[in-house]
């Protein structure tokens, strides 16, 4: 058995962000398929045996079971001392760009994908509104990549890993990102990082199955 196992599924960024890092950080980890599509996260029993929050990615580590992607990438920078801060105040920046990817970021890009791709809504007053935030954050990142090449430190950091997260899922995001420059050099460097796999190569994915 893998040192370390990742409760996933290959269409969630957020599981992705955690693949990505064990990836990258070398580690010994599989993947084991979670099938949210069918309704595995809400079942009581994923609930009580996998997470209380029901969500993925859960990572299984020595007994434990740790659950928000954030708190999955932090823990595993301190276990291989990579990706991580050098100081205290890059500490702070990383968890300030985290916090923002959790609540501005991913959740938006993320839910609007599911509604368009996966639900098939269609446009409505609902994905209207995300686009908007998702916009509107777009452009603080944007700009904020101006002059640099990754967004909290002056290397590759979890701050990365977390906000990169959904931005490699093509045109199943529904967003035209020709128009952010910035972001399109700053996700092509960090897919040029040795180890770095598209988030299809690296989880299972429901409708390969
Ligand atoms: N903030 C959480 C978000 C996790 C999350 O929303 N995961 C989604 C898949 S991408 C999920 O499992 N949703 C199940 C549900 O909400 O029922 C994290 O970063 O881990």
């Amino acid at each position: 058995m893998s040192e370390y196992q990742l409760y996933c599924f290959g269409e969630s960024g957020n599981a992705y962000k955690a693949a990505l890092m064990l990836e990258l950080c070398g580690l010994d980890w599989s993947p084991v398929f979670v099938d949210f599509f069918n309704g595995e996260t809400k079942a009581p029993e994923y609930r009580e045996k996998v997470s209380q929050l029901g969500e993925v990615p859960v990572l299984v580590h020595d007994g434990k079971h740790l659950s928000q992607s954030g708190v999955i990438l932090n823990y595993l920078s301190e276990k291989t001392g990579k990706f991580g801060a050098a100081n205290k105040n890059e500490e702070y920046e990383i968890l300030r760009w985290i916090l923002f990817d959790n609540h501005k970021f991913t959740s938006y890009i993320g839910t609007r994908r599911f509604f368009l791709e996966f639900m098939k809504t269609g446009d409505n007053e609902i994905t209207k509104f995300l686009h908007e935030r998702i916009t509107g954050a777009l452009d603080i990142v944007e700009k904020h990549m101006a002059n640099r090449e990754f967004i909290a430190t002056p290397s590759l950091s979890i701050a990365d890993i977390s906000m990169c997260g959904y931005l490699y899922y093509g045109d199943e995001l529904r967003l035209d990102l020709a128009g952010y420059p910035n972001i399109t050099a700053w996700t092509d460097r960090i897919a040029a990082t040795e180890g770095w796999k598209h988030p299809y190569d690296l989880m299972p994915r429901e409708k390969t199955l």
